[in-house]
């Protein structure tokens, strides 16, 4: 059973983030996605439009994914591929490099292509217009 494990926000869902979760469990039989919590967004810098109980049930619908846990902060992710027993990480390639220290607890680290032209940010400034 190789487990993956994966992190993000995931507001305002959209065929970005399922194309990267739907590659995320491709490299393994089992996905683990850590929803960023309201407050760890706070420390993001980021404002969520749904709060994280919809924005893990979201997640959780979603045929890729097998478990949400909470993200509470940027230091949780050695402790959770241990406690997880992860041999995947995965995340998208605008994070090229930041987790290459995950390798150092024996997990492969994969950056996946970002899909263009989508983002949640994108969605709310053409929502606003
Ligand atoms: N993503 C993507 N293509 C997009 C938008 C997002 O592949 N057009 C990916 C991101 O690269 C990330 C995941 O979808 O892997 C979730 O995106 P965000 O919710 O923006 O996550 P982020 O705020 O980058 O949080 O500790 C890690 C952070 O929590 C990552």
């Amino acid at each position: 059973m190789k487990r993956v494990i994966t992190y993000g926000t995931f507001d305002l869902l959209h065929y970005g983030h399922i194309n990267l979760l739907k590659r995320a469990k491709a490299l393994g039989d089992y996905l683990i996605v850590a929803v960023s919590t309201d407050e760890f967004n706070a420390i993001k810098g980021k404002k969520s439009y749904f709060p994280y109980e919809q924005r893990k049930a979201l997640v959780e619908a979603i045929r890729y994914v097998d478990l949400v846990i909470p993200e509470e902060n940027w230091d949780q992710k050695i402790k959770d591929v241990h406690e997880y027993n992860v041999d995947v990480f995965v995340i998208g390639d605008d994070w090229k490099g930041k987790f290459d220290y995950l390798e150092k607890e024996g997990v492969e680290v994969v950056y996946l292509g970002r899909t263009p032209e989508i983002s949640t940010t994108q969605i709310k400034e053409e929502l606003k217009k």
